[in-house]
């Protein structure tokens, strides 16, 4: 019975995915990536260029195969199977990671950051080095943050200038309790819908809008089936890039090191990729006809979301004092 056990572990490790990238073929790593947007979109471009790097650093021995457009799967389903080790790394939103790290999480809360320059200052310091280390326990090593601007809200129904107008309307967010609570917060009812699902849902009219940034609006062609799109950037929520610890635990740390340093040159790229993306897509929105109301008081948002900023800071004082403090 033992023996039989034994042998059907080694065969399980044969079969699996991250011994078969890792391991047999002949020291040369395919590092498997996903990522929900589009070819051209700034993260993917970002890996991309990520995987240049290291192939040219590497004479081809350490490559990226990405896999856009959601490919392999939502990213609460690619985030599974890079903890499980059926691929080595995902690119996602800090949306749908929070409930593996809950000091992390705190970047989720509405309007936690002042400014892009604020969460940038945050992440990319103590704060945010620190908190990535939680991810391991969840079995994840965390890589990097990249920009994703700020969210905001648009609907088919009316415009939204202050969270009265957002009663009785529903909203796709992506998956965090986070997310739900901070639209009942405003007065509206939300739902949680993987991104791929959402353009058909606001068609369908299963909700009445979602909250995202002028790229992702332009790119996913959110706006053919929205009319209003308000400013109220009451989310900052960085992208991040995780690798799995299984196949991390793999690597020679040699490797580690090199894809550590591949991965802030990503971040870096990936920024200034975004700025541009970002400033053209709104451009492009106004082109299509999109109302876009810029002029938003944030003041009574702000109020609304108090009580989830304490609810879920309550555990981590310290943290929200020092993102506070950080300039
Ligand atoms: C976009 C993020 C992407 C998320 C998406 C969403 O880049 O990672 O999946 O929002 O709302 O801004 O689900």
């Amino acid at each position: 019975m033992k023996k039989r056990h034994l042998l059907y572990c080694f065969f399980l490790f044969l079969i699996h995915p991250i011994h078969q990238t890792i391991c047999l073929a002949d020291q040369n790593i395919v590092i498997k990536s996903s990522d929900v947007h589009g070819e051209h979109y700034p993260t993917v471009e970002a890996v991309r260029y990520m995987g240049e790097l290291l192939s040219n650093w590497t004479n081809g021995r350490i490559t990226i195969k990405i896999f856009p457009n959601g490919k392999l799967g939502s990213e609460k389903d690619t985030l599974e199977q890079t903890r499980q080790g059926y691929i080595e790394m995902t690119r996602v939103s800090l949306g749908p990671v929070g409930k593996y790290a809950q000091g992390l999480n705190v970047f989720n809360l509405p309007f936690i950051f002042r400014s892009i320059e604020h969460m940038y200052n945050v992440v990319d310091g103590e704060i945010g080095t620190t908190l990535l280390l939680e991810l391991e326990q969840a079995g994840l090593i965390g890589l990097c943050f990249m920009d994703s601007g700020a969210r905001s809200f648009y609907n088919s129904k009316r415009p939204i200038s202050s969270p009265e107008d957002m009663k009785g309307l529903k909203f796709r967010v992506m998956n965090n309790p986070i997310f739900i609570e901070m639209i009942q917060a405003f007065g509206a009812k939300a739902v949680s819908i993987p991104f791929s699902e959402t353009y058909k849902a606001i068609q369908s009219g299963a909700v009445d809008g979602a909250e995202n940034n002028s790229p992702t609006v332009f790119t996913q062609k959110h706006y053919e089936v929205t009319k209003y799109f308000s400013i109220t950037e009451h989310l900052i929520v960085p992208e991040i890039l995780v690798f799995s610890k299984i196949a991390w635990d793999y690597l020679p740390a040699v490797d580690k090191e090199l894809i550590k340093k591949a991965a802030i040159e990503c971040s870096i790229k990936e920024r200034e990729l975004w700025k541009k993306k970002e400033r053209i897509d709104l451009e492009n929105l106004k082109e299509q006809g999109f109302i876009i109301l810029d002029d938003i008081d944030k003041e009574p948002f702000i109020a609304a979301t108090q009580a989830i900023r304490e609810k879920y800071g309550a555990g981590f004082k310290v943290i929200m004092n020092k993102i506070e403090k950080t300039k």
